[in-house]
């Protein structure tokens, strides 16, 4: 991990690149005459992400461009300002996306970030289905250390879901967005009052009922997330963004036989409705990170230096059935399933109400 301890990180060379002549001399700002832009890989509610690579370095990256007038005209800037300092406050690790260089023309703001060739989590399990218990056992414990890291640094991600969970060329985790993240200035500020709402499926109920989140909102969405990988789908999901609500705050979810015992058991100690009593959570009763990795679900794992360890080959949980989709273009509501005819549901997360309640009030300098 690198001890680079200056205040704009946004400025670092990356690393691996350093003479010790760079160290001394603040590297001169980026623009975009420095990259070479290839195909967009992914699109936000306000940004693009294209896939580029530094003329000098040939280094790949994946970089974030917003445009100017459209986060202005959307009372935005306060998400992307909110986006650039928590970037900043993380320091290289390994399982988040680090923010390379910011730099701006008169249309555009440009993040310069890791890029993660894999695409996201989503088209994974878009892809196999399902994760059988020793993929969902690794790729949650890394999700785990993240999470431990940022709220550590009592950062709240606010929108955990499979989309924002990238994978690298190397098939590690690279967290991201954090458009929507909420850094806890103070122990009140953790309490309440927040308008967000980050996707319906992920939502915990004192999001719904109180407008609150806490850091322990993010380990509801990591049970949601844990039962996603080995079910194939979300456990809480219904037709529409209402009726999806109304079953988190009843607690309506089943488990299905599918998801082995110790996961399910590690689901239901997640998806409770007092965020206080959920495992992993910083009270009595959650036990801190250290109950939460202790539990008998992680048995095995090595939790040191994980992002250094070889990731399990990719395998669909043995127990759900192979219902692999064969489009991603997902204007048809259902597939048929390629092996026995049985329905797939198309499940497409949808974001929804980021809207911003206060004026935009500073400038992103
Ligand atoms: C993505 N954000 O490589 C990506 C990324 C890469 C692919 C697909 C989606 C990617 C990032 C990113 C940094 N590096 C990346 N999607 C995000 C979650 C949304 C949907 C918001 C655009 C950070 C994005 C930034 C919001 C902070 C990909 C790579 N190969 N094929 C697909």
């Amino acid at each position: 991990m690198s001890n680079n301890t200056s205040t704009s990180s946004l400025q670092q060379t990356p690393s691996g690149n350093q003479s010790p002549v760079q160290q001394r001399t603040p590297p001169r700002k980026r623009s975009p005459k420095d990259f070479d832009f290839f195909e967009i890989i992914g699109e936000g509610s306000y940004s693009t992400v294209t896939h580029a690579r530094e003329k000098s370095t040939g280094k790949e990256f994946a970089i974030k461009i917003l445009n100017k007038k459209h986060i202005v005209k959307e009372k935005k800037i306060k998400y992307v300002n909110v986006e650039k300092s928590v970037l900043n406050k993380i320091h290289h690790h390994p399982l988040i996306v680090r923010l390379y260089y910011t730099f701006q023309d008169s249309y555009s703001l440009y993040f310069v970030l890791d890029l993660a060739k894999k695409g996201d989590l989503l088209g994974f399990i878009h892809k196999m289905g399902s994760f059988n218990l020793k993929c969902t056992q690794f790729y949650v414990a890394e999700i785990v250390t993240a999470l431990e890291y940022l709220h550590k640094k009592n950062i709240i991600h606010r929108d955990l879901k499979p989309e924002n969970i990238l994978i690298t060329e190397e098939m590690h985790i690279k967290l991201t967005d954090f458009g929507t993240a909420k850094i806890i200035e103070s122990e009140s500020d953790n309490a309440r009052a927040n308008s967000f709402v980050g996707t319906a499926e992920y939502a915990s109920p004192e999001l719904l009922n109180d407008k609150a989140t806490c850091k322990s909102s993010d380990l509801w969405a990591l049970g949601c997330i844990i039962y996603q990988l080995l079910a194939g789908h979300p456990p809480f999901k219904a037709v529409n963004e209402y009726q999806t609500f109304q079953k988190i705050i009843n607690l309506e979810y089943t488990l299905p036989d599918e998801i082995p015992d110790v996961a399910k058991d590690l689901i239901k100690k997640l998806l409770v409705e007092d965020p206080n009593h959920r495992i992993g959570a910083d009270t009595p009763e959650g036990g801190g990170y250290e109950a939460l990795k202790s539990h008998p679900f992680f048995e095995g794992i090595v939790w040191e230096k994980i992002h250094h360890q070889t990731p399990p080959e990719l395998k669909p949980n043995p127990a759900v059935h192979f219902e692999k989709s064969t489009s991603n273009l997902d204007d048809e509501p259902e597939f048929l399933n390629e092996n026995n005819n049985e329905l797939y549901y198309h499940q497409g997360s949808t974001d929804f109400s980021k809207t911003d309640p206060e004026p935009a009030q500073d400038n992103t300098n």
